[in-house]
């Protein structure tokens, strides 16, 4: 019996509009974090550029799609409310750039942040207006491929990049963790339970680090840290 609560959304009403404000917001700048963060890691490995100037291209289309569902519901996105939001994770992408730490940057924007975006969107989907539900279901099938990039780039360098991995989860998914909190109220009036969200996350994030090489009792070890947020 999915999405009973679905036919009870008033997409009109102003509680609606206020959450979208913050949530389209966010979603809107995660996309443009997200081209941002391509274009860096295209200048970081060459041999990929080509490859990632073209993930990074599909960013830039998720955002305008998510601006005009905004335009749609005649919502205005917050978009410092939504700067403020990705903060954090912005700047530790930032500094391991700065390092040329490669892998902290694959792990922060293909794992986590895919991993985030595959969870919220699918949760979306049957709770979204029709106009925002086609955008959201074409947009989530390319976050698959960017998701399937950093596996497989960190598959195929899997032992030099073990240690560092671990690292950077250890520092980041707390961090996904508070964000998801942060949210909660917001998305639960779009229809979306957190509990869901943790759900679907868990889920695609543990995959993708079994899919790159860790074991059942790593991927235990390393998700455990989401819960000391
Ligand atoms: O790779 C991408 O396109 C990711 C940037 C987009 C992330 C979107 C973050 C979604 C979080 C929304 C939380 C709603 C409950
Ligand atoms: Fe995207
Ligand atoms: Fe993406
Ligand atoms: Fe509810």
């Amino acid at each position: 019996m999915p999405q009973v609560e679905a036919i009870t959304i008033d997409f009109q009403s102003e509680t609606y509009k206020d959450a979208y404000s913050r949530i389209n917001a966010i979603v809107i700048e995660g996309e443009q974090e997200a081209y941002d963060n391509y274009i860096k890691l295209g200048a970081m490995l060459p041999e990929q550029q080509e490859n990632l100037a073209g993930l990074a291209k599909m960013e830039m289309s998720h955002k305008r799609g998510f601006q005009s569902c905004g335009r749609n519901l005649t919502v205005t996105p917050d978009m410092e409310f939504a700067q403020d939001f990705f903060s954090s994770l912005h700047q530790n992408f930032k500094d391991a750039a700065t390092e040329g730490k490669v892998v902290t940057c694959l792990l922060i924007q293909s794992l986590i942040i895919e991993c985030f975006a595959i969870a919220a969107y699918n949760i979306y989907i049957p709770v979204a207006d029709d106009f925002a539900r086609k955008i959201t279901e074409r947009v989530v099938k390319d976050e698959y491929m960017h998701l399937n990039f950093g596996e497989e780039w960190l598959k195929a360098n899997f032992e030099a990049s073990k240690t560092e991995l671990e690292t950077a989860n250890r520092q980041n998914l707390p961090i996904i963790w508070r964000m998801l909190n942060q949210v909660a109220d917001d998305a639960h009036i779009l229809g979306m339970e957190k509990e869901a969200l943790v759900e679907d996350f868990m889920i695609a994030y543990g995959e993708a680090l079994s899919n790159i090489g860790f074991s059942t009792r790593d991927i235990m070890r390393m998700s455990a840290y989401g819960l000391i947020a």
